[in-house]
């Protein structure tokens, strides 16, 4: 269970979900159509009064219990899997801030992009100096807010070699939809090698500066 990648598990929940409301929609679509004309008054009869049916009531109450705690398990299973960090996972400081992303490595290293050795666990300390973001990497299915005063804590792992979409998924300002970055997945050895070489400040800061400055 070291597989960061929490894609399987979100696309199976949301299918089922999807599946069991399609199923309803239909058959209280179909029903309520059928009823409109078998019950025309042009056709009828005086109404019955019915009180109560035990069976009926008792499926109505029982099916969807069912189908609801069914959900209830999926996603306490897949957020289980999310909250659970590995202990060796990589831990990379992650500040947002309108309107950017900024990384702070274990040694120093500072960026606005962040590069993962491909496959291996990431810890993420989520900070804001300003006001709520939420850091979403749709193609991982992960997501937690970042918010002011308090550190919030996600992981992933990718797995794939190449670059991971990052979005600001909280509205926070005028350039909230241009608070992009990317997680850079690279092949361990070659991410190494740009750990170590790379040791203190980098490239990027200039970006950074301009996020600060607010543009
Ligand atoms: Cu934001």
């Amino acid at each position: 269970m070291n597989s960061g990648n929490f894609t399987a598990q979100v696309d199976a929940t949301f299918m089922f979900i999807l599946i069991v409301s399609l199923i309803l929609m239909a058959g209280i679509t179909f029903s309520m159509i059928y009823f409109l004309f078998r019950y025309h008054h042009t056709k009828n009869q005086k109404p019955k009064d019915i009180h109560g049916n035990m069976w009926l009531e008792l499926l109505w109450t029982v099916i969807p219990t069912i189908l609801v705690l069914v959900m209830f398990y999926y996603g306490m299973v897949g957020y289980e899997k999310m909250e659970t960090i590995p202990e060796d996972a990589m831990k990379v400081e992650s500040t947002g801030r309108m309107w950017g992303w900024q990384f702070n490595y274990e040694n120093g290293i500072q960026t606005d992009t962040l590069y993962v050795p491909k496959g291996k666990a990431v810890h993420l300390y989520l900070n804001s100096t300003d006001v709520i973001h939420s850091f979403y990497i749709p193609g991982l299915k992960a997501k937690k807010d970042v918010v002011p005063g308090m550190t919030n804590e996600m992981w992933f792992a990718t797995d794939e070699i190449k670059a991971y979409d990052v979005f600001c998924a909280e509205y926070c300002g005028d350039r909230h939809a241009y608070m992009l970055t990317k997680i850079v997945s690279m092949p361990p050895a070659e991410f190494d090698a740009w750990y170590q070489s790379n040791a203190k400040t980098e490239e990027n800061t200039e970006e950074s500066t301009a996020a600060v400055d607010g543009e």
